[in-house]
């Protein structure tokens, strides 16, 4: 329990961040914590098994690849402890390689979406979608990135790091200056912590603006997205919910310690409708949004619990 404790702090602090890492480091504590599960039933080891999956699940409610995940990888059929436990350890390790391909499959998918001198902006810190950006340029692409920094934890940060360590031509810029430099971009990709049955994108805070000012200039909009972070719930009417952070992250204490009359907000994503999304490139190809029910229904093969 140590280990889950360790890895849903490192979660909810944000040291491990980003849907599909999220995702794997969930699959890969449920599979450790099963691996040296104590139990003396098969009642026990179930009750120790749906108490770890819900407290993971529990770190950060707006990536629906979280859930996703733990449900995938504590996946068992057997009634046998030692069965249970193997049938654990192999869907989490399955899950956990799934989402590595996924990620290869989205980049060499999406990168023959880019054309020789595309400039392409970037939001948050997507591996996704530099996965796409990165197998662009190392197919001999000449691009270039504008990468936003995406206040208030600055992931962009990481963004161009990432895009540096690649030699990547990359220019950072506020967030409030994506308008102003939509003009010459050609493609905006982004990532996705959720994608609804009806197509909407649920991404970092800021991402409906992205999409806003593409739609304004014409510009495609690409989002990058493995099959597991499509919502099964929200055929069923669930909402995505959005998670709102403290307000440390925004701005000081001490600021608003003389303040008594304001009050600062800081929702971590906002929703992306599906009119504003030209294409999802997923690891089973690139589907208009409008095809998230049948992504949902047919490639998760997920049952959609009670409804
Ligand atoms: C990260 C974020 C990313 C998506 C997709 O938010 O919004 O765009 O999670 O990332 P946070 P990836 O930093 O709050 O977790 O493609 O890596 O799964």
């Amino acid at each position: 329990m140590e280990k889950v404790q360790e890895t849903a702090e490192k979660i909810r602090t944000m040291e491990i961040r980003g849907a599909g890492r999220i995702a794997k480091a969930a699959a890969e504590a449920i599979r450790d914590y099963a691996a040296g599960l104590e139990a003396a039933s098969m009642e026990e080891f179930a009750a120790s098994i749906q108490e770890v999956s819900s407290f993971l699940i529990g770190t950060r409610p707006t990536a629906v690849s979280l859930p996703n995940a733990v449900k995938l990888a504590s996946r068992y059929s057997s009634e046998n402890v030692e069965e249970a436990r193997q049938e654990i350890i192999t869907n989490a390790n399955l899950f956990i390689e799934r989402a590595d391909r996924a990620l290869e499959k989205i980049g060499k998918i999406g990168s023959r979406r880019i054309q020789d001198g595309d400039v392409i902006m970037t939001h948050c810190n997507s591996h996704a979608a530099l996965s796409i950006i990165t197998t662009a340029f190392e197919a001999g692409k000449d691009i270039s990135v504008l990468a936003t920094e995406s206040r208030p934890r600055r992931q962009g940060l990481l963004t161009i790091r990432h895009l540096n360590d690649f030699s990547i031509p990359t220019t950072l810029i506020v967030d409030s200056a994506v308008r102003y430099y939509m003009k010459r971009v050609d493609k905006v990709i982004v990532g996705a912590d959720a994608i609804a049955a009806n197509g909407a994108l649920v991404n970092k805070i800021g991402t409906s603006q992205l999409a806003l000012a593409a739609h304004e200039a014409r510009k495609s909009f690409m989002v990058a997205a493995e099959t597991f972070k499509f919502s099964p719930n929200t055929i069923v009417g669930n909402p995505i919910e959005i998670e709102e952070r403290d307000s440390d992250e925004v701005v000081n204490p001490s600021v608003l310690a003389d303040l008594p009359h304001v009050r600062v907000r800081n929702p971590a994503f906002d929703f992306t409708p599906s009119e504003y999304i030209d294409m999802i490139v997923t690891d089973i190809g690139i589907i208009p949004p409008a095809m998230a029910y049948t992504v949902i229904k047919e490639h998760l093969g997920w049952e959609l619990g009670e409804i």
